[in-house]
């Protein structure tokens, strides 16, 4: 029986701060080990090159000596305009941003590295390009198995309005890095190395606040010597756990959610990056809305007492929430509630299948439409994971976000203030999941 309830759950993360080095997965394993072993548990660790070495990508972005093709990156893929972070600059917390072709990065990365990386040029790191949209028929990789049950990019995709998902490339000289953050929505994320090696420094949750400064900002680079100044960093004594890992040419990294880390680019790498949440951490990513909701509040407390806001208090902070983690509570409930109806269908037809055709194996790969009814733009054919074990999971997780959903006085008082139907529909979507878990004889 696979553990659903978040007190279970959370217990299984709890001996995460005893890791002292990432392991490292030679032998492919199953999926339900994999998410006993490392999805649930929220535990880091590394799987071998083996993983990727079929990958298009492996094969024509690297040269034989493992460096990176510039010249077919650059006629391939040249046209294409990409996000590009100065490592050498800090602003408002980040590396500065701009924008270049793919075709003048090659030339500017070719040229940094003939001249020997040298410290009058710039360090740039070509971050955050949505690969797969600007080149959706080159199949560059494929998603390990282990992380294809992800709901964020399921619901993203979706959202015919919104063009947008969580799957990038990264392209960085020797040198380039990543500051230290923890992921959007404190999703998961897998990093694989397509070419080149990456230190990764991890603190397990909990540990950053011992790496907040007294304004309670975040350091930018670990490393820095600001740490040891405990008028700065009155809390950096008490950090205990930092865990350090290289990971090589191939391999593929999975960072857990809410495990604070910062990247190094040891040699020119190249790396294909996802982040997604689902079942597993979806309570952390919610716990997280949940509390920047009350940093928000807190933010604009003063907005309230001024009396500046006339009746649209609790949409002004939804609007900022959504302005500062990029989602809000009303999107984060058609999250929930895009991601269960599928669900629900294709457990009524596994149910009905499995009571037409006993014994027979054809359920675990029958071609569904993961979609909600009358829509039939994705289709995909299931997943040998998503049967009806992993469909039940999902369920009962979405449900018991629902169940909180409806406990939190702040949705309750926006809905109130937009005269809206959320907390009516939290409640008839719980109503659809019961009557979907009695009518399909579901073990819950
Ligand atoms: O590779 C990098 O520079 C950063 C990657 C990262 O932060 C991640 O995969 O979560
Ligand atoms: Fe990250």
């Amino acid at each position: 029986m696979i553990p659903y309830k978040d007190e279970e759950i959370v217990q299984l993360r709890n001996n995460n701060t005893e890791l002292k080095q990432i392991p490292k997965i030679e032998e492919k394993q199953t999926y339900h080990d994999f998410f006993l072993n490392y999805l649930l548990p929220n535990y880091p660790c590394i799987l071998s090159s083996d993983f990727t070495k079929h990958w298009q990508s492996r094969k024509e972005w690297c040269l034989s000596d493992g460096s990176p093709n510039f010249e077919f990156l650059q006629v391939r893929f040249g046209n294409a305009c990409v996000p590009v972070a100065n490592c050498k600059e800090e602003k408002y917390g980040s590396h500065p941003k701009s924008e270049m072709t793919i075709h003048n990065f090659m030339s500017y990365w070719e040229k940094y590295k003939q001249r020997g990386y040298h410290e009058d040029m710039d360090c740039l790191y070509l971050k955050d390009f949505h690969f797969n949209r600007e080149f959706p028929d080159y199949k560059a990789y494929e998603t390990p198995e282990y992380f294809t049950s992800d709901w964020m990019n399921e619901y993203w995709d979706k959202r015919n309005e919104i063009c947008d998902d969580y799957r990038f490339v990264y392209m960085g000289p020797k040198g380039s890095w990543t500051p230290f953050h923890a992921d959007v929505f404190r999703s998961f994320s897998w990093s694989a190395n397509v070419c080149g090696k990456k230190k990764w420094i991890f603190f397990p949750p909990g540990e950053e606040e011992c790496l907040k400064d007294v304004h309670g900002q975040l350091v930018f680079d670990v490393n820095s010597e600001d740490l040891n100044n405990p008028k700065k960093y009155p809390k950096f004594t008490e950090l205990k756990h930092r865990i350090e890992v290289t990971q090589l040419p191939g391999e593929i990294i999975f960072v857990p959610s809410g495990w604070h880390h910062q990247v190094f680019n040891l040699e020119d790498t190249i790396s294909i990056n996802h982040n997604w949440l689902n079942g597993c951490n979806v309570d952390i990513s919610w716990n997280y809305l949940k509390q920047g909701l009350t940093e928000v509040e807190q933010e604009i407390q003063d907005v309230k007492d001024a009396k500046m806001v006339d009746g649209d208090w609790y949409q002004h902070c939804q609007m900022m929430l959504k302005a500062d983690k990029g989602i809000n509570f009303p999107e984060f409930f058609d999250f929930m509630r895009t991601i269960v109806l599928p669900r629900i269908e294709i457990l009524k037809q596994q149910t009905k299948s499995i009571d037409r055709v006993e014994n027979e194996h054809e359920t675990s790969h029958m071609d569904t439409r993961l979609s909600t009814k009358g829509d039939i733009t994705q289709t995909f054919t299931t997943p040998h994971w998503l049967n009806k074990d992993c469909i039940q999971f999902d369920i009962n997780r979405v449900k018991y976000i629902l169940e909180d959903m409806l406990k939190n006085e702040e949705f309750a008082n926006y809905n109130e203030e937009v005269n809206g139907q959320h907390i009516k529909q939290i409640e008839e979507l719980i109503g659809t999941i019961n009557q979907s878990i009695e009518c399909c004889d579901v073990d819950m």
